[in-house]
């Protein structure tokens, strides 16, 4: 190894450490791989750093950090800290594996809730054979999408496929075939009036937070079925319960909170109407994250420009 070997510091909780490191070592065994809470390191030696959400002040005290890289498609972990080097670039990671995992959990769930899955279930329970199930024909439900970016719209393209009527919410206009474009705040309204199912896919960042919320809740169609898998930040957790209590929204698929782990005490948990899962719509592999990790350094090396670079500004 010499004094040129680049040198990466994984920011994880030091469980998960091993995981991330393992398939850098067997990728790249020049590179010089340390783990915070694991091994010593010179703050000063750090060129790169792979997180999801790094300890707040962490990256301000690494003086020649050169680019952060996430291990998430979202990046509000690393705006929670108020002290984020603003200088340093961010790299997303954005990956197809990722987004088909994301679509799968989206259209199961929407599935669930337009094939009316829980009441049959229930009559298993019973041992009840009841055939009297007449639903719309799916081109006549509409789901719309808000955030129609790299996951929003493999989730669209899906459903327009199983015959949804679909629409998508984004800050600036798309063409996606078979899916209706609304556009910007001016247009959330006529969105939100059309959605028999909402997914939430959008990134958490200040204009974004609690955008589910009780005046949001109001503009859907009643029955309208919520599917968040974005983050936690974007629900008003307490105004989704009592929109579903006063039967305005028909439940909700909720994959992500906003305390994570969800608490025991969450009346989430026991909702009759609401589905939880522990954040696993999609989980980056490591071995991909690895290789996308290994090509930005040797592009930063080579002076070439790298892809998904996150907006500091935007915030995604
Ligand atoms: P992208 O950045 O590709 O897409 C984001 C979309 O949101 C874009 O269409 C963007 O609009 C739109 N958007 C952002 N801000 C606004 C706004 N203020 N008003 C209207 N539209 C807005 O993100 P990804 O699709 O890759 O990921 C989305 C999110 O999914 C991540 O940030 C993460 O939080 C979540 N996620 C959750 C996972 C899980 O396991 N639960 C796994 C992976 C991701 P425009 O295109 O016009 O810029
Ligand atoms: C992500 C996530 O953002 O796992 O990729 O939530």
């Amino acid at each position: 190894m010499t004094a040129e070997n680049p040198t990466l510091l994984i920011a994880v909780p030091p469980k998960w450490a091993a995981h991330w490191a393992e398939p850098l070592a067997e990728l790249a065994p020049d590179l010089r791989v340390f783990a915070t809470g694991r091994d010593e390191y010179d703050p000063a030696g750090i060129d790169y750093v792979l997180s999801f959400r790094p300890r707040p002040g962490l990256l301000k005290t690494l003086p020649n950090l050169k680019f952060v890289f996430s291990i998430g498609a979202g990046v509000d972990g690393f705006f929670a800290d108020p002290e984020y080097p603003r200088h340093v670039p961010l790299v997303r990671f954005v990956d197809r594996t990722l987004s088909v995992e994301m679509a799968q959990y989206i259209v199961m769930h929407a599935l669930i809730h337009y094939r009316e899955q829980r009441m049959f279930d229930a009559q298993q329970r019973e041992k009840s054979w009841r055939q009297n199930y007449i639903t719309q024909p799916a081109r006549d439900t509409r789901i719309g999408i808000l955030g129609l970016g790299e996951i929003g719209t493999m989730a669209a393209e899906r459903l327009r496929d199983l015959d949804f009527k679909m629409s998508g919410w984004s800050r600036t206009r798309k063409n996606v075939p078979g899916v209706k474009s609304f556009a910007g705040e001016a247009e959330l309204g006529a969105f939100l009036a059309q959605c028999d199912i909402l997914v939430c896919v959008l990134p958490l960042t200040p204009d974004t937070r609690h955008i589910l919320r009780a005046k949001t809740f109001a503009q859907l169609p009643k029955g309208a079925f919520i599917i968040n898998v974005a983050r936690g930040g974007h629900v008003n957790e307490p105004d989704l319960i009592a929109a579903i209590d006063a039967g305005h929204l028909s439940g909700a698929a909720l994959d992500v909170f906003e305390t994570e782990p969800l608490p025991e005490t969450s009346p989430l948990w026991t909702h009759p109407k609401i589905t939880v899962t522990p954040h696993v719509a999609a989980i980056s592999h490591p071995k991909i994250a690895a290789e996308q990790v290994i090509a930005c350094i040797a592009k930063v090396r080579a002076g070439e420009p790298l892809d998904n670079l996150v907006d500091i500004e935007r915030g995604y």
